[in-house]
């Protein structure tokens, strides 16, 4: 009876040792996930306050029916670009950045030449013989006339200080035919079908 009774008193002794370790386990358990907590807050409020992002419409030009909305998103110094276009004949279209947000006339020239902040020749976008920050290229539309282009770049900053990188102020343009990357200053895109402003 002596023996059950000091293994009975054994064992409590030890249940109550474990239950005070997994206490102070639990405890130090707390701490990391408050401290890691506190750590992911604090990022996550840096990095909202670092990304910008433009969101606006396209309007049809020349007499087209091209419209669509291009988003405009800078994260951790990279710009991504997309853009979603309906209304178009199906095949090719070329799409610049132009220097200016004025979509006011009728065929789109009041957004001026290509956005060139670096007095590069027109080409097609990272060759090595030179580019236009403003060309982005080509896309396809489809049976239905639908489109869509999406690029990420670090060249482009939205509202920063760099003159050679600021989108803000210019404007998208949408073009009837294709972009052949050689003719100077523009491609040969032939007319400016869609517009939209660059701004917030
Ligand atoms: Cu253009
Ligand atoms: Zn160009």
């Amino acid at each position: 009876m002596k023996k059950i009774a000091s293994i009975a008193f054994m064992s409590l002794a030890i249940l109550a040792t474990s239950c005070k370790k997994d206490k102070k386990e639990d405890n130090n358990a707390e701490d990391k996930v408050e401290a890691t907590t506190s750590e992911d807050n604090s990022s996550n409020i840096s990095e909202a306050a670092k990304e910008e992002k433009v969101t606006f419409k396209l309007s049809p030009k020349s007499g087209s029916k091209a419209s669509g909305s291009v988003v405009f998103k800078e994260n951790d110094g990279k710009v991504t670009f997309t853009a979603v276009i309906g209304g178009l004949a199906e095949g090719t279209h070329a799409i610049h950045i132009h220097e200016s947000a004025d979509c006011s006339s009728e065929d789109g020239k009041s957004t001026g030449g290509h956005w060139n902040p670096t007095g590069k020749p027109h080409g097609k976008w990272g060759d090595a013989g030179g580019y236009h920050k403003g060309d982005i290229g080509n896309f396809e539309a489809d049976e239905n006339g639908n489109g869509t282009i999406t690029m990420t770049t670090d060249e482009w900053c939205i509202g920063c200080d760099d003159a050679s990188k600021n989108v803000l102020g210019k404007a998208i343009i949408v073009h009837q035919g294709v972009d052949d990357f050689t003719s100077q200053p523009s491609g040969d895109a032939g007319a400016r079908i869609s517009c939209g402003g660059i701004i917030q």
